[in-house]
């Protein structure tokens, strides 16, 4: 990689993402672009910024043009719960928009990243260490979205040669952008309701095992997965990785530990607790570790410790 486009730099993902690649690539050679660039952090104006709808797909190949793009990084998607309240538009963003990019990398040779999901599993997926290559049929438009794409990623390597590659995320925890209109958000808002108000109500019933991960590894595997020698790779979109799983009362009883006052009561939401018992408690990224030499560095109490130190300060009284 060396000069790389990021699309939905102003999300949760991409806001760390583009300062983690410039840090690593330079200023000059990561182009932030987002539908929403008015949302961008200061910080992020430290390099080249841009206006971008994923479906102008004429405007990203002109970009990819201008800035002599190698390699594009496509984080946009309405997330799982906003997904199912607006179905339409999260195809239109996950499907037309990941087929426009495809296009663009066809014609213009660029390597892709494509961020998959636990989401791309259903019900029928085995839920305990669900493995690389398995039955998906999710019940959800974000799964549906993420298992064409990953599909969509696999056939133009095979038919056409495009270097497209990815990983299927979990729940991601970080404490710069929120996410929003995700299943597994509960995880990173109960860290800000610990540190701001001492109190949490949880949306997914206890015992919802999901898998997890913090930021600095889902980054670290957003970068190795594109600088992984492709000789090596087997598989090339949809990798499992995780690094941690629970459920909501053993992060909980991880908070508390540290935040001795801190309570949680339970007001179950019906869509996304039924989004979150369609996906795995737990998933085998052996196939990642074998092929690209992944491996998670933080787990539930090194997380735990710094996103409290973190937001402690933040909102220091
Ligand atoms: C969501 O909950 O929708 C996302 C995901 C797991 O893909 N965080």
């Amino acid at each position: 990689m060396k000069n790389i486009l990021i699309i939905g730099s102003a999300g949760q993902i991409g806001s760390e993402l583009t300062r983690e690649l410039r840090k690593r690539y330079g200023n000059d050679n990561v182009v932030a672009t987002d539908i929403a660039p008015e949302k961008f952090k200061d910080e992020l104006k430290a390099g080249p910024i841009e206006a971008l709808d994923i479906l102008d797909t004429q405007k990203l190949a002109d970009l990819v043009r201008k800035y002599k793009i190698d390699t594009i990084y496509n984080l946009a998607a309405l997330l799982s719960a906003t997904a199912e309240a607006k179905p339409q538009l999260a195809w239109k963003i996950g499907l037309y928009g990941h087929f426009g990019v495809l296009e663009v990398a066809r014609e213009l040779g660029t390597a892709v990243f494509f961020p998959s999901s636990i989401g791309s599993f259903g019900p029928t997926t085995p839920h305990d260490n669900t493995p690389q290559d398995v039955i998906q049929r999710p019940n959800t438009m974000y799964g549906v979205t993420k298992v064409s794409a990953e599909l969509l990623g696999d056939y133009y390597h095979k038919r056409f040669g495009v270097d497209s590659r990815g990983v299927r995320f979990p729940g991601i925890i970080s404490n710069v952008t929120l996410p929003g209109g995700g299943t597994t958000d509960y995880a990173v808002e109960i860290y800000y309701a610990a540190v701001q108000t001492g109190k949490f109500t949880c949306p997914l019933k206890a015992g919802t095992f999901l898998d997890m991960m913090y930021m600095p590894d889902a980054l670290h595997a957003a970068i190795s997965i594109m600088e992984a020698n492709p000789d090596k790779l087997v598989h090339h979109n949809g990798f499992n990785v995780t690094a941690m799983s629970f459920d909501p009362e053993i992060i909980y009883k991880a908070i508390k530990k540290r935040i001795p006052d801190f309570v949680m009561d339970y007001d179950v939401e019906p869509i996304k607790q039924g989004i979150a018992d369609s996906w795995p408690n737990k998933m085998d990224d052996s196939a990642a570790r074998e092929e690209w030499g992944w491996k998670p560095n933080w787990d539930l109490d090194s997380m735990t410790d710094d996103m409290l130190k973190v937001l402690s300060e933040r909102f220091k009284k």
